[in-house]
């Protein structure tokens, strides 16, 4: 009777052993996560960082539910295609610029009119409020949530043939630009040939003259080492594109109430951190840039350029006239802080420091 009743015991302690190991390892396969991102910009590079911090924390704050891999460079392919396998949930989350979001996104595209922010002040400001909203709002019908906003610059021209002070010096020019029709447009505009063209082809094409130019921010003139082959960079820092730290609304979905806060904390605390250490780096790459050997110039006068550009508009709202209301909310907006470019910043930095060197030489009086 002892033996058949610890038997009954024993059998009894491990079918509850064995229930319970089942239920830890169903609520551990339910609940493990292995994400992948997509970036197509370098490991050192502020929105790998920002990506990188993004992930960390998540991982942490789920106590090792979410984790995953980010893979940069580009290595799963083109940005466009990257878009599409966020959007089927292929792949988790990536980086994004609102740039080629626009031929899937309708609403992503008023950031990529010309001249349309008047500042990154007014960047921030606009991205992380209203306009930030009604943007992700058109992403989230598209199956993409956004978690941040990050910091892209200004773009501006560079080619392998001369300075480009006026619209006129882009007449016939070959010029890359990023897939979307709008900036095939706004090439035209100035009578300009554009072609659209993925990333990663780009320094090819300018060291084989298939392209004259191309136009980007400093930080990816530098890092692609676009500069090495198209050594005029003319500062006429037409588009202000911000990008987005861009989930997956599949991914988004299953995830718990508690873990979609700390998803979305975590993104607002990485674009905070991408854009400390976008600044900076925009210095650093205009330096890296100049002493590489490229001829900068600045363009005092954009009024041309605006000038030319608003067929762009026109052409737009003719056929987007439900974003009217959400271009005028951004042309119409005050602006934030009035700092417009790199020069600007740097400029205002050393306007503090020399107030502050002639009060400290006050009070040394
Ligand atoms: C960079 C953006 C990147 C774009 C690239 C481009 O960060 O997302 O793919 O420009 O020009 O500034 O394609």
């Amino acid at each position: 009777m002892k033996f058949i009743g610890s038997t009954r015991r024993a059998i009894r302690s491990g079918t509850v052993a064995l229930a319970f190991a089942g239920t830890m390892l169903g609520a551990v396969t339910a609940e493990a996560k292995d994400w992948r991102g997509w970036n197509i910009h370098v490991v050192d590079y502020p929105v790998s960082h920002g990506m990188e911090q993004f992930l960390a924390e998540v991982t942490e704050k789920t106590d090792g539910a979410i984790k995953g891999k980010i893979f940069h460079g580009g290595v799963l392919g083109s940005q466009p295609d990257a878009i599409e396998q966020v959007r089927l949930g292929a792949l988790d989350f990536g980086v994004f610029s609102l740039g080629p979001m626009g031929q899937v996104v309708p609403e992503t595209n008023v950031v990529s009119l010309p001249f349309i922010f008047k500042s990154i002040d007014q960047m921030y400001e606009l991205m992380d409020g209203t306009v930030g909203d009604e943007i992700d709002k058109g992403l989230q019908k598209k199956g993409i949530v956004a978690l941040g906003w990050y910091d892209a610059g200004a773009r501006s021209f560079y080619n392998s043939i001369k300075p480009i002070n006026t619209p006129d010096d882009v007449k016939g020019m070959k010029v890359r630009v990023m897939n979307n029709d709008l900036f095939v447009g706004m090439i035209e505009s100035m009578g300009g040939n554009a072609t659209p063209m993925a990333f990663a082809e780009v320094y090819q094409s300018l060291k084989n003259g298939v392209v004259d130019g191309a136009e980007n921010n400093p930080p990816s003139y530098e890092s692609t080492n676009h500069f090495e082959v198209a050594k005029y960079y003319s500062l006429s820092q037409h588009l202000i594109i911000p990008e987005c730290l861009c989930m997956s609304k599949k991914t988004w979905d299953k995830l718990t109430p508690e873990q979609q806060k700390v998803v979305k904390a975590a993104g607002r605390a990485s674009a905070e951190k991408q854009r400390e250490l976008w600044q900076a780096r925009e210095k650093a790459s205009m330096k890296a840039v100049e002493s590489g050997g490229t001829t900068v110039n600045a363009i005092a006068d954009k009024a041309p350029f605006q000038a030319a550009m608003a067929s762009v508009y026109d052409d737009f709202l003719k056929e987007n006239g439900d974003l009217n209301g959400l271009v005028s909310m951004i042309r119409d907006a005050p602006d934030a802080g009035g700092m417009k470019s790199v020069e600007d910043r740097i400029g205002a930095l050393e306007a503090a420091v020399s107030k502050l060197t002639k009060m400290v030489e006050e009070m040394a009086k």
